[in-house]
C-alpha cells in the first residue's frame, strides 16, 4: 500500500472512531495506575527486634545485638518471588532508630555491628537482589525514632529528611515508600529515656517531604494514612466488602488529615465518590508478630489462610503487602517457606488458566458500535482494552458463550481505571438451558473484583450491570477454578 493511501485510511479511522467516555470522578494518576498492576508484594521486617525478640524497641538496644549468622537476600527474595510477589518493602528503620543502611547521620546502624565487621549494608543487598530477579523495591522508614536525642524537636525533621535522601537517592529505583502513623510517646532518645509527644499533623512537615519525594523519585508511591495509598485501617488482611479507591480523608478531633492523624476505620470502605482516588493497601503478617520470633513458629499462616486473604484484599480492589520475617539467622524461615510456595503454587494453579479465554462474547450495547469498545475486548487477557456503552446506557448486560458445559468457581471482574469508579451494582448469572438463574451479586469493582463460591458450570455466563453513575468500562471478564 502506497504511504498516501495508507494516511488516508488512518485518518479515516480517526474521524470515524468513537469518542471514549468522560472519566467518572477523580482517576488515578499513571503513578498509581502502575501501582494497581502490583496487587501483591511484600513487606520485610528486620532489625535488632529480630535479636531481642521484641515488637518495638526502646531505641537502647546496642547495634552489637544485631547479627544475622547467615544473611542472604537472595533467599529472602526467592521466596517473595516464589510466592508470587512482585515486589518487597524493607524497614530501612524502624520505630528502634536502627539503620539497616550505614546512615551518614548516626552510629545507631549496621555500621556499628559485628555483622560482615560493620561493613554490610542490608538495604544495599536486599535491594540488588530485587533487580536481580525482578522484583520492585521499596523502603520503610519510620518517623517514630524512638533512639534519637533530637526526636520531638524540629532539628529532629532535618534528619529524617536526611534519611530519606539517602535512601531515595543510594538504591535505585523506589516503587512504595511507607509512612507509618505509630507513635507510642516514651523512648531512648539519646538516653533522656522519656514521653515525648507531637502533634502529629503538623509536626512532621509530611507536604514538604512529599515533594522531596517527587523529585527524587518521582515514580514512588506514598502509603499513609494519607498518601497515594491509604492504610485500609486493619492489619488482620482484609479490605472492606466494599472497598473504593476513592477516599475522603478525615483527621481526628477535626485536625488536618495525616499519618496517624485520621479517623483510620474509614479507610476500611474507602469513599463513594471520594475527594481522592488513594486506594487501600492492605498490610498483614505471615507471622502473629511483624518481627521473627521463635515462639510463634506453630502460629505461621497456612496456604489456605493466605489465599483467603488474597480473595478478601486483592480481591476487593485492594493491594496485599504481605511481611515476611527473616529469622535470625537472616533468612525466610523454612516453616514460612513452605506457605509461601504453596501459595505461590495455588495462585498460578488457579489463575494460570481463564477458562473465558476464547469464548464468545456478546453485549446490549456497544458503544457506537466500535469494535474498540465491543464486548470481546473483556476476554481478550488485555487490562488496557474495554467494553463500553453509550453515554445513556447504565445497566447494560454481557454474555460470554463458552462452547461447552464449563465449571467454575472464581470469576475475576475488573473495571477501566483511567475512567474512574463508575459501577455501583453488579450481578452475574448462569445459563441452565432454560433460562439465566443469578449465582452472585455485589458492589463496587475497581481494580479487581473476585468472587469465589460453589462451583458453578454451565456453557454461558451473563455479567449485569445493574447500577452505574456512567456507562460501564469493563476491562476483564475472566473464570477460574480454584486449585487446592
Ligand atoms: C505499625 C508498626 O507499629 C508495626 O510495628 C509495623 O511496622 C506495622 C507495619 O506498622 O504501625
Amino acid at each position: 500500500m502506497n504511504i498516501a493511501l495508507m494516511s488516508l485510511l488512518t485518518l479515516g479511522t480517526l474521524i470515524s472512531a468513537t469518542e471514549a467516555p468522560q472519566p467518572y470522578g477523580v482517576v488515578p494518576s499513571e503513578r498509581q495506575l502502575q501501582w494497581h498492576d502490583l496487587e501483591f508484594y511484600g513487606f520485610i521486617h528486620f532489625t535488632t527486634n529480630t535479636f531481642t525478640d521484641k515488637e518495638w524497641g526502646y531505641g537502647d538496644e546496642s547495634p552489637a545485638v544485631f547479627n544475622p549468622t547467615d544473611f542472604n537476600a537472595d533467599q529472602i527474595v526467592g521466596a517473595a518471588r516464589d510466592a508470587g510477589l512482585k515486589g518487597l518493602v524493607l524497614t530501612c528503620k524502624h520505630h528502634d532508630g536502627f539503620c539497616l543502611w550505614p546512615s551518614k547521620f548516626t552510629d545507631h546502624s549496621v555500621a556499628q555491628s559485628p555483622w560482615r565487621d560493620g561493613k554490610g549494608d542490608i538495604v544495599r543487598e536486599i535491594s540488588d537482589a530485587c533487580r536481580k530477579q525482578g522484583l520492585k523495591f521499596g523502603v520503610y522508614l519510620s518517623p517514630w525514632d524512638r533512639n534519637q536525642p533530637t526526636y520531638g524537636r524540629p532539628e529532629y525533621i532535618d534528619y529524617y529528611r536526611n534519611q530519606l535522601r539517602e535512601l531515595l537517592t543510594s538504591y535505585g529505583p523506589i516503587f512504595e515508600i511507607w509512612f507509618d502513623g505509630a507513635n507510642g510517646g516514651d523512648g531512648y532518645y539519646g538516653g533522656a529515656k522519656e514521653k515525648r509527644t507531637i502533634d502529629a499533623s503538623t509536626y512532621y512537615g509530611w507536604d514538604e517531604t512529599r515533594q522531596m519525594v517527587r523529585e527524587l523519585q518521582p515514580g514512588a508511591n506514598i502509603f499513609g494514612d494519607v498518601g497515594d495509598v491509604r492504610w485500609v485501617g486493619n492489619e488482620s488482611g482484609y479490605a472492606g466488602d466494599p472497598c473504593w479507591a476513592t477516599y475522603t480523608p478525615h483527621g481526628k478531633d477535626g485536625k488536618k488529615p495525616a499519618p496517624g492523624q485520621t479517623v483510620y476505620q474509614e479507610g476500611e470502605h474507602g469513599t463513594r465518590n471520594g475527594e481522592f482516588w488513594m486506594p487501600a493497601e492492605v498490610d498483614v503478617s505471615i507471622r502473629p508478630g511483624w518481627f521473627y520470633h521463635a515462639k510463634e513458629d506453630k502460629k505461621v499462616r497456612t496456604a489456605d489462610n493466605l489465599m483467603k486473604i488474597y480473595f478478601e484484599s486483592v480481591g476487593r480492589g485492594a493491594n496485599l503487602i504481605l511481611n515476611l520475617p527473616p529469622d535470625r539467622s537472616g533468612q525466610i524461615n523454612p516453616i514460612d517457606l513452605a506457605s509461601l510456595r504453596e501459595l505461590g503454587r495455588r495462585l498460578e494453579a488457579t489463575f494460570g488458566t481463564d477458562l473465558a479465554h476464547g469464548a464468545k462474547a456478546e453485549a446490549t450495547n456497544v458503544r457506537g458500535n466500535d469494535e474498540q469498545y465491543a464486548a470481546p475486548r473483556v476476554n481478550d487477557g488485555d487490562r488496557n482494552s474495554y467494553w463500553c456503552t453509550d453515554d445513556a446506557q447504565l445497566t447494560p448486560e454481557l454474555t460470554l458463550d463458552l462452547g461447552k458445559k464449563t465449571t467454575f468457581n472464581v470469576v475475576s471482574l475488573r473495571e477501566y481505571l483511567p475512567l474512574g469508579l463508575r459501577v455501583d451494582d453488579w450481578a452475574l448469572d448462569q445459563w441452565d438451558g432454560a433460562g439465566w438463574k443469578e449465582f452472585a451479586k455485589g458492589t463496587g469493582i475497581g481494580n479487581r473484583r473476585l468472587w469465589r463460591g460453589d462451583s458453578v458450570t454451565t456453557e454461558k455466563v451473563r455479567l449485569r450491570i445493574t447500577k452505574a453513575a456512567a456507562c460501564p468500562a469493563i476491562a476483564e471478564f475472566a473464570l477460574y477454578t480454584q486449585a487446592k
